[in-house]
């Protein structure tokens, strides 16, 4: 078999089990949400604020993937709310398999939010249904405006770019209006937060934006 018919089979089985997921996490009400980035964009300092920003009695959870190690998992753990590692070993994204496996022990009836860190890449995970509501794309202002042109799959199916480490704008070459509008041009009517996990700007319209998405999640769980 050449490698297209080969990756259309891998992509489809991808697909089945991921819309077994989105099943299961909607029977659930479960919101879940991939997020994706390159390297280092700060998927996982978003998560830390966000997880210390919850009251402990929030339902929620992360699964976190990396190719090698559990560092993030390690760094995530300290909130006190369930975190898994899934190490690919190699594997550039994570998968529906994966996702599933990682599930098996966890009891879906006692979650209401889902995290998913991917991996690090922001070509591969585009192409990976996770059962995810939503993808959310994290870009860095150290990466360059340019990123939605140059990787328009990742930025046309997030639902939210969130444009991180704004605190940093005054020290690098990065053209705020330019990447709002180039993410505008793949993805036009995209919501865009800007924020800094650093100094903690833009967090409480991200915490918001969470809200909004876990209020429709369980709108549309009482009107099944
Ligand atoms: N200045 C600044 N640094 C940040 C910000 N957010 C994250 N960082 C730093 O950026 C580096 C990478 O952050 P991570 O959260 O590990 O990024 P990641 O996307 O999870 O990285 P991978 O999991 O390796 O793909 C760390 O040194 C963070 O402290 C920010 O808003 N401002
Ligand atoms: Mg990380």
């Amino acid at each position: 078999m050449n490698r297209v018919p080969l990756e259309r089979k891998v992509l489809s089985e991808n697909d089945r089990i991921a819309a077994e997921l989105r099943e299961r996490f909607s029977a659930h009400g479960i919101l879940c949400l991939n997020l994706v980035s390159s390297p280092g964009a700060g998927k996982t300092s978003l998560l830390e604020r966000t997880l210390e920003a919850f009251p402990r009695e929030q339902r929620v959870a992360v699964l976190t993937g990396d190719i090698q190690t559990d560092n993030d998992a390690v760094r995530l753990a300290r909130f006190g709310f369930p975190v898994r590692q899934i190490t690919t070993g190699g594997t550039c994204h994570l998968d529906a398999r994966m996702i599933e496996k990682a599930l098996a022990e966890w009891r879906l009836e006692d979650l209401d939010l889902l995290f998913i860190e991917n991996v690090g890449n922001l070509v591969c995970p585009a192409s990976y249904d996770l059962g995810e509501a939503a993808k959310i794309v994290v870009l860095s202002v150290a990466e360059g405006e340019d990123k939605p042109l140059k990787y328009p799959a990742m930025f046309f199916r997030s639902a939210l770019l969130v444009l991180n480490k704004i605190d940093l704008l005054p020290h690098v070459s990065f053209d705020l209006a330019k990447a709002r509008q180039n993410a505008q041009r793949v993805h036009p009517g995209m919501a865009t937060i800007e924020i800094s996990c650093v100094t903690g700007e833009g967090l409480p319209q991200w915490l918001q934006w969470l809200e909004k998405g876990l209020a429709a999640c369980s709108r549309n769980l009482a009107a099944t």
